[in-house]
């Protein structure tokens, strides 16, 4: 933890303490620093002797609900299954998150365009094929 001494020359009334605080991009809580002042070498008493600090974060996290809607697929048509995905710590500037879906027990054949499906941005609408056997024979 940093550390060092201020020097008043005759007449100073005012110094600055100057603590150099590590960037990070690294989501966590915001988090506090005490500076404490100790051993006055003119004797003087340190009345008010700690002042505190607070390093605020400025990094997002993201989180997706880990549980997507559970729909019927239909017999016809599509489907439209929602995810809902969470954005915590700063959120001041815009950004952009890419999304992929990968088969679980599900594959290509389930999601309309025949393609696992993928994108950026508009994480709230995919939409997975009906089973109609009738629409499978059209693709
Ligand atoms: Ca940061
Ligand atoms: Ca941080």
């Amino acid at each position: 933890m940093p550390t060092g001494s201020v020097t008043f020359l005759a007449g100073e009334t005012q110094k600055t303490v100057t603590i150099a605080v590590q960037s990070d991009q690294v989501v966590e809580e915001d988090e506090t620093f005490t500076v404490t002042l100790t051993g006055a070498s003119d004797h003087g008493t340190i009345v008010t002797s700690t002042a505190v600090g607070t390093i605020i974060n400025d990094d997002s996290r993201y989180d997706v609900v880990p549980t997507a809607t559970s729909l019927a697929e239909g017999d016809s048509g599509s489907t439209v299954y929602e995810l809902t995905i969470y954005r915590t710590g700063a959120t001041a500037d815009a950004a952009t998150l890419d999304w992929s879906v990968s088969g679980g027990t599900a594959d290509a054949t389930d999601f309309t365009g025949g393609a696992l499906p993928s994108g950026q941005g508009d994480f709230c609408r995919r939409t997975v094929r009906g089973d109609d056997p009738n629409s499978r024979r059209r693709r």
